[in-house]
């Protein structure tokens, strides 16, 4: 079993990232299972690159990207991805891209491989703030989501994928999301609970040990 999650370093205008927060709190050298937990760079090109070079490295069953979308309540599970950069603030890089297709002469879009419905519920059951979103943006999250899932079409992998937008976390106080954000804690719970579906089926008591 091998599952790569990712978050990402901050990047113009968000000074602290909880994805990357998230990341760096799941214990994975504790996993019985190869697990790949990775900040990628905020950044178009390097970031597609990356993500794609962890999927043809590992050819993973699951990949499970998150990324921070300030201003937004709930756990949010994108329902697609778009074949577009379009971005009003520069990336950490200073690339300022509009309307550039991710991939020339590729689909206009790919839904999620993840088992979304699974994610939600297990969310819902949780009593933690969840929503289906059905645009992840067009700027560096939803490259990374549209550059994985075109990777593994491409390779013809089994591998599933998809990516959850999270709110900021209420600890950054006086940034942007903040006060509508949900805690930390309450979305590092939510990220094992969703690992813990892709690593076990209903049984998250297998990602207990990435407390
Ligand atoms: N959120 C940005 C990119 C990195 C991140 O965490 C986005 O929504 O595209």
């Amino acid at each position: 079993m091998r599952i790569i999650v990712t978050g990402f370093v901050p990047f113009p205008g968000v000074e602290i990232n909880p994805s990357e927060k998230i990341i760096h709190r799941l214990n994975v050298e504790s996993h019985p299972f190869d697990f790949i937990a990775e900040v990628l760079p905020t950044a178009f090109a390097p970031a597609g690159e990356r993500i794609r070079e962890l999927i043809r490295t590992h050819e993973p069953e699951f990949v499970l990207s998150l990324g921070v979308a300030a201003g937004r309540e709930a756990m949010s599970i994108e329902r697609f991805a778009l074949n577009i950069n379009d971005a009003d603030i520069p990336d950490n890089d200073g690339n300022l891209i509009s309307g550039q297709p991710i991939v020339a002469d590729a689909p206009a879009a790919y839904r999620p491989t993840l088992p979304i419905e699974q994610l939600y519920a297990v969310l819902e059951a949780k009593n933690i703030p969840v929503e289906y979103s059905n645009h992840a943006g067009a700027y560096v999250c939803n490259h990374v989501m549209y550059s994985a899932l075109h990777e593994i079409d491409q390779l013809g992998l089994l591998t599933q994928a998809g990516f959850i937008h999270i709110p900021m976390m209420t600890e950054a106080e006086g940034q942007k999301g903040a006060e509508d954000g949900l805690p930390l804690e309450t979305m590092l719970t939510a990220v094992k609970a969703c690992l813990g579906v892709l690593a076990g089926g209903e049984n998250q008591d297998r990602v207990a040990f990435l407390e």
